[in-house]
């Protein structure tokens, strides 16, 4: 089955960064992409809510070379899928024969997009988007899990190699890389050591193309959008 174009719906330096930064690693500027205005609710207009029922973003359209269309509403199943569909960027290890470096490269990039992310996400909407029911035990308790249980094995990696899978860059690295910049704009994955890691990948020229819009995200909506948002966000 032939790929005809690939488009992004995506809203600046959220997770749909990871899926852009990843394109941009492998397609340099040949994708297109569509920002859903997510403080202004455009994430729940019922054009988008039919194609995602899960009203977030980021959302990857393949269309096909026969004019059909198959969308992706997982960042985690998006940075995996395409990064095995370029084998020649040498941006994940082969899924066959059995590698323990493939082994782990996809536990690193689902432990980044799920547990990790997890972890975040609670910090994020108890700090920023939930409205009377936020709830700073949950932020704190999440803080502590980063600091004591995640921030101790990237270290343990990144220890030994410059990238969290090995030497080499790989897609693992472009979903750990948005995570440390989203936890470090909540005050958690500070350490010193995490540095050196953090300035590698914001040196890359696709991740420089992925943030360009950067500068259109706030960490909260503002007042009126927040009002707006709260009776339909759901979590
Ligand atoms: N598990 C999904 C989560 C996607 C997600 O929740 N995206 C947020 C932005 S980072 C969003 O669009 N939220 C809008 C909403 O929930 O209304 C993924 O990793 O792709």
């Amino acid at each position: 089955m032939d790929i005809h174009r690939i488009k992004l719906y995506h809203y600046p330096a959220t997770r749909s960064a990871r899926v852009k930064w990843l394109l941009h690693e492998l397609m340099d500027e040949d994708f297109d992409v569509e920002v859903v205005p997510l403080y202004e609710g455009g994430q729940y207009s019922s054009d988008y809510v039919t194609k995602n029922p899960n009203h977030n973003v980021p959302m990857l359209e393949f269309t096909l070379a026969d004019g059909r269309t198959h969308n992706m509403l997982e960042s985690g199943a998006m940075i995996s899928l395409l990064a095995d569909l370029f084998p020649e960027k040498g941006l994940a290890p082969p899924p066959a024969p059995f590698s323990t470096a493939r082994a782990d490269y996809l536990q690193m990039l689902h432990f980044g997009s799920t547990w990790m992310d997890m972890m975040l996400w609670q910090i994020r909407i108890h700090t920023h988007i939930l409205d009377t029911d936020k709830d700073p035990a949950t932020v704190a308790r999440y803080e502590h899990k980063i600091t004591a249980e995640v921030v101790p094995q990237l270290l343990a990696r990144l220890d030994k190699h410059a990238h969290i899978c090995g030497e080499r860059f790989t897609a693992a690295d472009c979903v750990m890389g948005q995570n440390l910049l989203w936890a470090r704009a909540y005050g958690v994955c500070l350490e010193d050591a995490l540095t050196p890691y953090i300035e590698r990948l914001t040196a890359r020229p696709a991740f420089a193309l992925a943030y360009a819009d950067m500068g259109d995200f706030s960490l909260a909506p503002s007042r009126k959008q927040g009002a707006a948002l709260v009776t339909k966000f759901t979590g």
